[in-house]
């Protein structure tokens, strides 16, 4: 972002916060600061939280490589000569780790041309910046050179909220919601209501700004951020470094809120000056007041957050999460009973450190100092051990500082600045597929089948130094903050705590940062997208609604819990066909399970009655057919990925309709944008209702209407209809949306 624009931002808040201050009739928090300060309309717009819709203009648009495709797709559709807010591509989830970063960076780049060379000519193209492969991860890189106190900036993936380590706002969306953005229109989500964090104390030994998070994870769940915006706040806050409030606000994504903020401090001064941009540290600071809550409100948070929680920092004790789900929380000292207790294989298989989440310098720094001690006394990893690094310049200023020779030394690996095991994209060769196994990460994510493929792997996540002292361990039952090791000659090993530099004393050592500007005018670029790819295809609009109401609809899938965007499109493999909508949707829900017979991934077909069957497989052939079906969920439905593909593979085989108990908040979205009904249970037990051969049917829908419920008859195979009740959340735009067969058919 440029001073001039960043300047112009800060010149036009304090009228716009006058003007809020007023319409509220009392003080502003930050979340609101930086929300009125975006507003399209101050004037026009309802401020309502949890019910109105917000019309915000965003700063910038940052897409990663495996949803640029379809955001890319969706924007070319839009018909404009060039974006119209500042964007940028990163290409960082299609490069699989398998042998080290350097070749797995050749075979990446060999592997993916296609791709790559699709969002390099419609970058160039349309005046978007193109971070090639080897870069760095979308949400380093965008906190090194983007993210800027007070803005506001969303990105195609859910861990966007990382830029909320320097006091923006930074929002996961969708590839439909970029692209329009980037068409020029206003942005919209639901006005989030504020949970205010109040931190006091410092962090302890070794507790690090992951264990705020993970703990948060424990305490609210995986819902309990929906709709949602995080405001930290407190004397705590102010201690962590910028990078570890990037920890915080990444994973802010596992429970489910809309983003996550921290007001602006001196440790965000540090963490600017340091990434070369003085200029706008120096106007922050000038401008600190606008970038920081309004003093009432640290004098009666209650008066202005929707729920307050406070952390004591000084208190908290290291945790670890999982397996499967990020909110099965325990501090690092319950997790041995824990583990014996519920029979998780005790053996640690890979340990892994680093990601978006993890590896600025400060946590490889205290990594390594664990490293250090283990190696010292002659200990050696137990476990594979592979190292991530964010992007180019932690990558070189690692290689600097001497990190990657410990942790080789220590018989690490270190990967490409890239997501790789974190999304799957791992070739795991020392298990076999279904192989029950326990491995541990400083990633973020640990749904099933997440980093290997493999739903029998038992992923747990914590800080990258716990993860590190459990690689020597070898086990899920060490506590490294009072247990001891045994090196090969006997000697009994103790860790002492953590101890590493939040910023490199010698400034970031940089490597080939590989940004490429687009062309001054991107008229005569030529697109390439290779008739007759299987990794790309342009996009057919999806057909407008016909104005019958859906009856009698087969049920295609009931899916019995968690059914995040993983279970619906799994990545791994599946992550080369991200442009490609056809090939894609063959892994539509693989990952689902089936109420009816408890088995992922197998459906039955009502019409022919063939069980065992991929719901791709069935799904086509009631397209065949021309009929469509419907997908019943449980609660916080779609949660995770921001990935389209999970709305737009069922719409692209025609689901008309998902009925969940909750949805998770950028996937509902998707839903609407592909002209997908998302409904949701006006009576949660209703759920229980649906038996697998029963046939649905969804009435009234030409007076659908904001706020009205809609009527769901559910067919008997007995004659039987039972009625029952289903809410939406749609606007009258939304519902535009429907009735144009998707949000993009609405715009043209
Ligand atoms: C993820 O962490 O799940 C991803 C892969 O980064 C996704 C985006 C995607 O599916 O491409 C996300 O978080 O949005
Ligand atoms: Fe990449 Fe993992 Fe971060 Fe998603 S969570 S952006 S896959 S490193």
């Amino acid at each position: 972002m440029s001073v001039d624009a960043i300047n112009a931002l800060y010149a036009k808040m304090p009228s716009a916060l006058a003007k809020a201050r007023k319409r509220f009739g009392r003080p502003l928090t930050l979340a609101e600061k930086i929300l009125v300060s975006h507003a399209d309309d101050f004037d026009a717009q309802v401020w309502e939280r949890g019910k109105a819709q917000l019309l915000l203009r965003p700063d910038r648009v940052a897409m990663q490589d495996a949803t640029a495709q379809m955001a890319l797709l969706q924007f070319i559709q839009a018909g404009k000569k060039r974006v119209a807010v500042p964007s940028t591509v990163h290409c960082d989830h299609l490069i699989r780790a398998q042998s080290g970063a350097k070749e797995d960076m050749a075979r990446a780049i060999e592997e993916n041309k296609e791709v790559y060379n699709f969002l390099r000519s419609a970058s160039r193209k349309y005046g978007i910046g193109f971070w090639k492969p080897g870069a760095g991860i979308i949400h380093q890189v965008v906190l090194e050179n983007y993210a800027f106190p007070g803005g506001l900036i969303i990105g195609t993936d859910s861990h966007t909220p990382n830029g909320g380590g320097l006091g923006m706002l930074a929002i996961g969306v969708g590839g439909a919601d970029a692209g329009e953005v980037m068409a020029g229109l206003p942005w919209e989500v639901l006005h989030p209501k504020l949970i205010g964090v109040k931190l006091t104390g410092q962090l302890q030994g070794w507790a690090s700004p992951k264990d705020v998070i993970l703990y948060l994870c424990g305490l609210l769940t995986v819902k309990g951020g929906t709709n949602k915006i995080i405001e930290y706040f407190g004397p705590g806050a102010a201690t962590i470094s910028a990078t570890g409030k990037g920890t915080i606000t990444n994973m802010g994504a596992e429970l489910g809120a809309t983003t996550s903020i921290f007001p602006f401090d001196e440790k965000m001064v540090a963490y600017l000056n340091i990434t070369e941009r003085a200029d706008i540290a120096k106007l922050a600071q000038a401008n600190r007041e606008l970038l920081v809550a309004d003093p009432e409100v640290f004098k009666a948070p209650e008066k202005y957050y929707d729920q307050i929680v406070e952390i004591n920092l000084s208190e908290l004790e290291p945790h670890v999460v999982g397996p499967h789900t990020p909110d099965l929380a325990r501090p690092v000292s319950k997790l041995p009973s824990e583990a014996k207790e519920k029979g998780y294989p005790m053996q640690l298989k890979a340990a892994l450190i680093g990601s978006c989440t993890n590896s600025s310098y400060e946590d490889i720094s205290r990594a390594a100092h664990i490293a250090r001690q283990g190696l010292k006394a002659g200990l050696k990893a137990k476990t594979q051990f592979l190292v991530t690094p964010g992007s180019e310049r932690i990558y070189h200023t690692m290689q600097r500082d001497g990190f990657m020779k410990t942790f080789e030394e220590m018989g690490g690996t270190v990967l490409a600045n890239a997501c790789g095991p974190c999304i799957g994209q791992w070739k795991r060769e020392d298990i076999k597929q279904g192989e029950k196994n326990s491995i541990i990460s400083s990633f973020n994510r640990n749904f099933p089948a997440r980093n290997d493929g493999n739903a029998e792997t038992l992923s747990f996540l914590s800080s990258p130094e716990v993860v590190t002292a459990m690689a020597f361990a070898g086990t899920l039952d060490f506590n490294p903050i009072t247990g001891t090791l045994t090196t090969a000659d006997g000697t009994k090993v103790h860790f002492e705590p953590p101890r590493g530099e939040e910023l490199p004393a010698k400034g970031f050592a940089k490597g080939e940062e590989g940004f490429e500007a687009p062309a001054e005018n991107g008229d005569s670029v030529q697109i390439e997208v290779a008739p007759g790819s299987d990794r790309l295809a342009l996009l057919e609009p999806f057909p407008k609604w016909d104005g019958k109401d859906f009856a009698k609809l087969p049920i295609l899938l009931k899916a019995k819990g968690k059914c995040t965007t993983d279970h619906i499109s799994p990545a791994g493999p599946w992550l080369k066909y991200r442009g490609h909508l056809d090939k894609i949707s063959d892994n539509m829900f693989l990952g689902a399970t089936n109420a009816f017979t408890g088995e992922a991934g197998k459906v039955t077909n009502a019409l022919t009655g063939a069980t065992g069957q991929t719901p791709s497989a069935v799904a086509r052939a009631y397209k065949a057919q021309g009929i469509g079906s419907i997908v019943i969920g449980d609660e916080n439905y779609g949660e995770g990925s921001s990935r389209e593909h999970a709305a737009m593979s069922p719409r692209f085989l025609g689901v008309k309709a998902v009925i969940t108990k909750s949805f998770a908040r950028i996937h509902e979205t998707n839903l609407k944008k592909q002209g997908i009904l998302p409904l949701t249970f006006a009576n949660a037990a209703d759920y229980d209702k649906f038996e697998e051969k029963d046939r649905v049917s969804i009435t009234g829908l030409s007076t659908l209407a904001p706020g009205k419920p809609v009527e769901v008859t559910i067919h008997k195979t007995n004659g039987q209809d039972v009625k029952i009740q289903a809410n939406h959340s749609m606007t009258a735009q939304q519902i535009g949306w429907f009735k144009a067969g998707s949000a993009l058919n609405a715009l043209s």
